[in-house]
């Protein structure tokens, strides 16, 4: 009764008691299940203990952060860019000395490093110091790319919602995000009424800049979504993904002049920034040096340069960028930064010092925030990729950081863990035979999936299309060569794609011309009635993107209730014997939770957890699903 009451208070309604996931998804409660909050929150700690953990965890120093002292917040980007209005704030970004700055700390980084782990409760923790202390920086880029999907996916919270908490934590820094075009945030194309809608909620709920790229350097694939967003009002990076080599003079696809002439259609497009995203960091000093120069002569928009550092040569590539003009470049947080990540913000800022480039970045308010993320990423240990030191190998392979660390793991859930090495080798090949392409997400995972099944199969660049006539190739191959993410620079290579094809029409328009519109209501119907919620648009696209994902994140959400507010240490590894956590599951409102007992596994399969919540024994039944 008194939920029930709660449910229905008008300020409740109108989201003015602090309790946004309530607010946002009140109906999954079922009151007449008798199960409260608590108690699906044990069953999820006790889950993870008993299936995932297997009842061991290891001691973390969970990461402490100071009071911030002021209440004033200090001005920003984003103040600047409302104060001058958007042509004097690109005016500006151009004409300063300075080099500006874009941290990815809360989206590449740990997407490349971490395999895009970092939950929304962390990153909150530290934002009213990033608001306070990174006040200096060009932007935050905080969502998009892998993030939304392993939200859902993975961590069973709303990414929704890290971008409304986040954008209330930092009201001063401009927020951005990465989108693959008419892939949004996903792995293929989807219907243009969705791809609208999303950048809309995206732009309505704080995304300030969106980097806008396509998987196969398309343009025609960019167009409709660069168009929204600047609809929307908002700042768009037209975005190049770099491949190649443009001082190898034997390789004549992605040459300089390819590049010049993409950056002039950009800019024609009436995108306020170029962007140069080097998913791999393939872009060597040198060729950086030549690359900006020669699009700071040839366009008269502000360049934005993104790259990792898997090579160990991203600071040296930054300077010598720096030094031909470029504008802004993206950093990580120290101990968020190098290998398959963004070139380490701290390290330039000091290579940068008194020179005229300086960024004028206070060095020293970074430290904590510094310190923070040391602290928070050994809790997210398990997800570390392998990569120990610098791989200027990367140049030969040319795997963009966040697949590259993704990689390994993948090939070993296939039980090929000897084979990376060989992998790799394919992966080179498979690149060649669909016609050396931009690989990025989505096309990378095709690149990917094609290597392993060559892995698999027994196949190399001179035999497959022998050998390929009489099997089928993975969907994501199939899908490549029907045009279903694009057409590639060059076209399709055509034996591999009758090949693979088996006789299919290719198709050679853009894919969203020949998707039908999505019936937003009839999914807002779905869910309302599956899952006895009154969604709002956010939701529905989330189904539109991710209908499995998210279909199994309700399911989730109504078992087990809202996790998000769980440390970080017992969402993952639960709780030893005898210890004890506090979740604030709403403002002022906080349970105290202590792991007391572990049965061993009953006769027909069941563990017994005895915990004991607010002080009161709990006993809790966990299937032993091992
Ligand atoms: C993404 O699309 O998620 C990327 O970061 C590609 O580099
Ligand atoms: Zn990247």
């Amino acid at each position: 009764g008194f939920i029930v009451n709660v449910l229905n208070h008008p300020l409740f309604i109108q989201g003015k008691c602090h309790t946004k996931f309530l607010d946002e998804s009140k109906e999954l409660f079922d009151i007449r299940e008798g199960k409260d909050r608590a108690t699906k929150l044990l069953k999820f700690i006790g889950n993870v203990i008993v299936n995932e953990n297997k009842c061991e965890k290891i001691d973390f120093d969970i990461p402490k952060v100071s009071k911030i002292k002021t209440d004033v917040v200090p001005k920003g980007s984003k103040d600047l860019l409302k104060e001058l209005g958007e042509k004097k704030f690109i005016e500006y970004i151009k004409n300063e000395n300075k080099l500006f700055i874009t941290d990815t700390t809360m989206r590449d980084a740990h997407q490349s490093l971490l395999a895009t782990r970092f939950r929304t409760n962390d990153l909150v923790k530290i934002s009213s110091h990033v608001s306070n202390y990174m006040n200096d920086l060009f932007s935050l880029e905080m969502w998009g790319g892998a993030t939304f999907d392993v939200s859902y996916r993975f961590l069973k919270e709303s990414p929704w919602l890290r971008l409304e908490i986040l954008r209330d934590k930092i009201p001063n820094i401009l927020f951005q995000m990465l989108l693959r075009a008419s892939n949004g945030v996903g792995y293929k194309n989807y219907p243009d009424n969705a791809i609208r809608e999303f950048i809309k909620e995206s732009a309505n709920k704080g995304i300030d800049i969106f980097r806008i790229f396509d998987s196969l350097n398309w343009i025609e694939n960019m167009k409709l979504p660069i168009y929204e967003a600047l609809n929307a009002g908002k700042i768009v990076e037209g975005t190049i993904c770099y491949s190649g080599d443009i001082l190898d003079r034997n390789k004549n696809k992605y040459t300089l002049k390819y590049y010049v002439e993409m950056a002039k259609d950009l800019e024609k497009l009436g995108v306020q920034i170029l962007a140069i995203k080097d998913m791999a960091g393939l872009l060597k000093p040198y060729a950086a040096q030549t690359l900006i120069k020669a699009l700071k002569e040839e366009i008269s928009i502000p360049i934005h340069l993104h790259m990792h550092d898997t090579s160990g040569n991203g600071i040296a590539s930054l300077l010598m960028a720096s030094d031909a003009g470029v504008d802004i470049v993206d950093c990580a947080v120290e101990s968020m930064s190098g290998l398959t990540s963004q070139p380490s913000l701290n390290s330039l800022i000091y290579a940068l010092k008194n020179t005229p480039r300086d960024t004028n970045i206070d060095i020293g308010k970074l430290d904590e925030i510094n310190q923070y993320y040391r602290e928070l990423r050994k809790i997210y240990y398990k997800f570390e990729g392998e990569l120990k030191t610098s791989s200027a190998e990367i140049y030969e392979y040319e795997i963009p950081g966040g697949q590259y660390t993704n990689l390994k793991p993948q090939i070993e859930s296939l039980g090929l863990s000897n084979k990376f090495k060989e992998v790799k080798e394919k992966y080179k090949q498979a690149n060649e035979i669909l016609g050396d392409i931009i690989k990025v997400t989505p096309s990378s995972k095709v690149v990917g999936d094609l290597a392993i099944f060559m892995v698999k199969n027994g196949l190399d660049k001179d035999n497959i299309v022998e050998k390929g006539r009489s099997i089928s190739f993975p969907d994501s191959v199939v899908d490549y060569f029907k045009g279903m993410i694009g057409q590639p620079i060059g076209g399709f290579p055509k034996d591999l794609q009758e090949v693979v094809l088996k006789g299919e029409k290719p198709i050679d328009i853009r894919p969203g011309k020949l998707l039908d519109d999505v019936d937003f209501d009839e999914i807002k119907k779905y869910l309302d009635d599956e899952y006895k919620m009154s969604s709002n648009m956010r939701n529905v696209l989330s189904y539109c993107l991710y209908n499995k994902v998210y279909k199994e994140y309700l399911e989730h959400l109504r078992e087990f209730g809202d996790v998000s507010k769980l440390d970080s240490d017992v969402f993952f590894y639960g709780l030893r014997k005898g210890e004890e956590c506090e979740v604030e599951i709403e403002e002022g409102k906080v349970l105290t939770i202590k792991l007391i007992e572990i049965s061993n596994t009953s006769k027909d399969g069941y563990k017994s957890l005895t915990f004991e919540l607010n002080g009161m024994r709990r006993e809790i039944q966990i299937e032993d699903k091992s």
